[in-house]
């Protein structure tokens, strides 16, 4: 049985600090010479000279979408300093994906920022929207053929690494712990010390999400939205007015903020337990991925459900994927994930492509550990090894999920 619409994307997802390599003049590079338990980005993948392979790859396995960064700190090293070299540079990314008749899926920011945009207090700047706006109509000028634009890569992320870092700073913690990996103890001591971001973080990046849009709309044909990460929350009934609130202050005020947009990104990796205390770290177990979350492939299709009808938007799946150096284990997560998908695509959600985090094994923010890649990179030679679960997945896409799903895995 077919469950897909026929021009669903299939793909793969990037971002442009984790893969391209020395991204010279961004706070990340800046925060991973200090900060002490962070692992450097260094060369990263050297996508930045190897995109072209990359996306060869990609469309020689079957898969038609591509969604990638483009890095701020490039195209502006300097307030109000456009690099027209870094623009023609993302310009032929966009030209390579075209010519494999890959469709692009560009994100304008995904976490990393320009060290000038950081130091003058970053997304909390009194000037953040306009700055970020400055770079975006610059964007614009080269997204001829480009249908579709995520402007802001998970905010609800990014106003935890903004309180992390306020933590590092404060001495509150000691070392740096990815938001987007737990299970060591000292992370979920931070975790559980740090507060519920509170709607002054969410502010500023939706007004800079809707002015991006605006632009995005009046300057080019291409499909806007954001990308949201998605933590399919759940609690015991007694503990149900806690999870609202924490529902929202993790996901909805930014769902909500997608009301008008053409799509919203949903990213979903594990699903997330709520009790009155906040957010309980998902407990040890053998089952549990790289980044320490619980194995739960259906976690996509319940956050596509709560992320379709709080934002009222059809949905892309910008990010769905498992952290684990066992690639069976990968195929079995992403095909039992799908399945879900297709329920939930049968119950009459639109849903519009599937891009699996991530093409590359990749910078996990701070650490190399973590593998989520269909891709293997050596990292000395940066040859590309690609995973028996590149083949797996673009043979789904060419059979446009006909028959290859292990629906007898599902449980729904
Ligand atoms: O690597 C990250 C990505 O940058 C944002 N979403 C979650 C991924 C895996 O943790």
């Amino acid at each position: 049985m077919t469950y897909f619409p026929e021009d669903f994307l299939w793909g793969a997802s990037t971002a442009a600090h984790q893969i391209e390599g020395n991204n010279l003049n961004s706070d990340w590079w800046a925060r991973e010479s200090v900060m002490p338990g962070m692992e450097l980005s260094g060369d990263a993948d050297d996508s930045y000279h190897r995109y072209a392979e990359d996306i060869a790859l990609l469309a020689g396995a079957g898969l038609n979408a591509y969604r990638f960064g483009i890095e701020w700190a490039r195209i502006e090293p300097r307030q109000g300093h456009f690099s027209r070299a870094e623009l023609a540079h993302y310009r032929r990314m966009i030209d390579a994906c075209l010519a494999e008749r890959v469709t692009p899926v560009v994100t304008l920011n995904h976490f990393s920022l320009p060290l000038w945009f950081a130091t003058e207090g970053g997304w909390s700047s009194p000037h953040a929207v306009e700055r970020f706006a400055a770079y975006v109509e610059k964007v614009t000028d080269i997204l001829d053929g480009v249908e579709w634009v995520v402007t802001i890569n998970e905010p609800n992320m990014m106003a935890m690494i903004t309180m992390m870092t306020e933590a590092m700073r404060s001495g509150q913690a000691s070392e740096w712990q990815s938001p987007t990996v737990e299970g060591e103890s000292d992370r979920n001591r931070i975790a559980a010390a740090l507060p519920v971001p509170t709607v002054e973080y969410a502010r500023p990046m939706i007004a800079a999400h809707h002015a991006a849009r605006d632009i995005v709309r009046a300057r080019t044909g291409a499909k806007v939205g954001w990308s949201i990460a998605n933590g399919a929350f759940y609690a015991d009934p007694e503990h149900a007015e806690k999870l609202a609130e924490v529902r929202y202050a993790y996901e909805d005020i930014y769902l909500e903020a997608s009301h008008g947009d053409d799509f919203v990104g949903v990213q979903s990796y594990s699903t997330q337990r709520v009790d009155d205390n906040g957010l309980v770290p998902h407990p040890e177990h053998p089952d549990n991925t790289m980044v320490g979350t619980a194995y739960r492939p259906d976690s996509l299709a319940v956050a596509v459900r709560h992320a379709a009808a709080v934002a009222g938007a059809p949905v892309l799946i910008t990010e769905n994927g498992i952290a684990t150096s066992d690639d069976d284990r990968r195929i079995a997560f992403t095909s039992e994930a799908l399945a879900h998908l297709g329920g939930a695509i049968e119950d009459g959600v639109d849903v519009r492509g599937y891009l699996h985090w991530s093409l590359l094994d990749n910078y996990e923010w701070g650490h190399w550990g973590p593998t989520f890649g269909l891709i293997a990179v050596d990292r000395e030679t940066f040859v590309r090894a690609p995973k028996p679960s590149l083949a797996w997945l673009g043979d789904v896409a060419q059979s446009n999920g006909a028959g290859t799903l292990r629906t007898d895995e599902v449980q729904i």
